[in-house]
């Protein structure tokens, strides 16, 4: 591999006088407001990210990619770049028609003319692709669940890049990147792509690769779309930043990348090397199981941990940038320094230290002590805001029975305990409440139901990501819907369902509100228990009986499970 081609590569963008008369012209065109991983594919299609596209794919090129990742030309492309639609709006498309493409404030980014649409065979891609129709993998599950049924293909023509309001500075487009790279001198840059904030280990093992290629070194991070659950990206830039410090002056760099990653372990690897390589890198760092999308629903990993690997050295000649393969650093503790793995000889006779990733999370989970040879003291104290340990961080508890099983008494009485514990702000969303406020125009459909809980667990949702108590108390009969929100939650904090599992008869014979003597006379219609359904709660984090006990005490046993989840400091 000789040094890097630093000429500017191909763009989707007009002249900026072109582009503010395309703005005006393209207001009374038929709009598409991308979602945002759209976004992010249009983006890296519009600066060059991922020449040699033109647009998004046509059918044609689609086949190819799917089929054996090359375009109708021949080049190579590992990953489709579509646009799916609904297939109300695509109907309401000619062949040939320009469309505007709005990103999701409605601001004009590009125009697209669609030379071609269909309805893909999403089983086929998610085979080929992602080595299996399995929606434990993100992206098939996005294919299948999130992504419209129908494709848009057909060249762009970019009127502005996407706006994006945080860290400006360290965003650039290919062309940014190679001018900045021509003005140092660097011929040779060794790209280091992650989605996790950088240890020790990674230091080490990303300066040792740029030393190994005599080539300095690009840290650049995805900022786009990662695996859900990631550590957000405002926290990893800072962590980046902190770590860009420990490098020797003048070797590395970093740029953020908005790329929507798909966790597709060797077309990923090989996409990625193809974008680096239009970044203006000579080398890539591909390490054991790059971009994995974690286990299969059996439990087992969608791909071999050298898969990526392999794929990329076949292709690597073609692609014009050239594999380091990532080193398994490990720390050896009697000589205080990082070592790979497969070079240590004295194994037997050292120490080696290593932290997984779960065992970081439960530390910082536990606020537990993070040592120093691991992580850099400015990474750690970024992760430890974001993350603080569950007793500080917000969580929802989510009461859910029938009508009268005593939820919202419960709910009261954990919510006063808390309060009097002090520390987070405590709010209730009780059934009643919800619906005088929040649903007042909703009634007991499943339909309505079902906006009833979502907005509920959207509120409690913002309530535990800004770090309160949410206290939810309503019947909630659907498992699918009380699934969602959990969901939401647990994006932010901990979800404690907790089921009052009073029986039907019981609550009838309490009937405190006299409502089942009007739904057995069918006064009230889909009354739950009686003339609606009610899912019972399969594997809540808790269930209380209150036939027999007290709410003191039936609270009490909530406040206790809270403790032993580790959400409340033992009392
Ligand atoms: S849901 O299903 O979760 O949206 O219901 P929720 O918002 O908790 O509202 C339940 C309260 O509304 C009263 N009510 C009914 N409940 C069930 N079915 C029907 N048809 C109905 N009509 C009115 C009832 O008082 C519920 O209050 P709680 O606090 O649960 O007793």
């Amino acid at each position: 591999m000789a040094t890097n081609n630093l000429a500017p590569i191909p763009e989707l963008f007009v002249s900026y006088e072109s582009a503010q008369k395309l703005k005006v012209e393209a207001a009374d065109l038929t709009s598409w407001d991308l979602s945002p991983r759209q976004i992010c594919d249009l983006e890296l299609l519009m600066n060059g990210g991922f020449n040699p596209l033109k647009g998004f794919l046509s059918e044609e090129d689609y086949d190819g990619v799917v089929e054996n990742m090359r375009l109708a030309d021949g080049s190579l492309w590992p990953m489709p770049i579509t646009l799916d639609v609904s297939e109300k709006f695509a109907d309401s498309l000619e062949i040939g028609q320009d469309i505007a493409l709005r990103d999701q404030e409605g601001v004009i980014l590009a125009t697209m003319t669609v030379t071609d649409r269909w309805e893909p065979n999403k089983a086929r891609e998610a085979e080929k692709v992602f080595g299996a129709d399995d929606q434990a993998h993100p992206a098939v599950n996005y294919l299948h669940n999130t992504a419209g049924k129908i494709y848009l293909g057909g060249p762009v023509t970019g009127i502005q890049q996407p706006v994006h309001y945080d860290f400006r500075a360290r965003r650039d487009t290919p062309n940014e990147l190679r001018a900045y790279f021509r003005k140092l001198g660097w011929r040779k840059v060794v790209a280091f792509q992650t989605r996790n904030p950088l240890h020790r280990a990674h230091q080490e093992l990303t300066f040792r690769a740029a030393r190994e290629a005599q080539a300095n070194l690009l840290i650049h991070p995805v900022v786009g779309m990662t695996k859900p659950g990631d550590v957000d990206h405002f926290t990893r830039v800072r962590c980046y930043e902190a770590v860009l410090d420990k490098y020797p002056g003048s070797t590395t760099t970093m740029s953020l990348l908005p790329l929507a990653m798909r966790m597709a372990g060797p077309r990923e690897a090989v996409w990625h090397g193809l974008i680096r390589k239009n970044y203006g890198c000579t080398h890539f760092i591909v390490g054991r199981d790059h971009a994995g999308p974690g286990n299969n629903s059996k439990g087992e990993d969608f791909y071999g941990p050298y898969d990526a690997q392999d794929l990329f050295r076949q292709h690597q000649e073609e692609m014009g940038i050239e594999m380091v393969d990532f080193k398994h650093m490990v720390y050896v503790q009697e000589r205080a320094q990082y070592e790979p793995n497969d070079e240590i000889a004295d194994k037997d006779d050292v120490t080696i230290l290593n932290i997984s990733g779960t065992e970081l999370r439960r530390r910082l989970a536990e606020g537990l002590e993070i040592p120093e040879w691991f992580s850099f003291p400015e990474v750690v104290a970024e992760l430890r805001k974001t993350r603080p340990p569950r007793s500080k961080q917000g969580f929802t508890v989510f009461f859910t029975g029938f009508s009268g099983s005593g939820k919202s008494t419960i709910a009261n009485a954990v919510m006063v305990k808390l309060m009097e514990m002090g520390g987070r702000p405590v709010t209730l969303l009780d059934g009643d409440i919800v619906r005088k406020n929040l649903s007042s125009e909703l009634g007991f459909s499943k339909e309505h139901r079902d906006l009833n809980i979502r907005r509920i667990g959207y509120v409690a949702s913002e309530i535990t990501k800004n770090g309160g108590i949410a206290i939810c108390a309503p019947i909630a009969p659907y498992a699918t819907t009380r699934r969602a929100v959990r969901e939401d939650i647990e994006a932010f904090g901990a979800f404690i369902e907790v089921h009052v599992a009073t029986s039907i008869e019981e609550c009838e014979k309490r009937d405190r509100k006299g409502l089942y003597k009007l739904a057995r006379e069918g006064k009230i219609k889909e009354f739950t228990g009686i003339s609606d359904p009610y899912d019972v709660p399969e594997n809540p984090e808790l269930r209380v009986e209150t036939e027999g006990t007290d709410v003191d005490n039936c609270a009490h046993q909530v406040i206790l499970k809270l403790e032993s989840m580790g959400l409340i400091a033992a009392h």
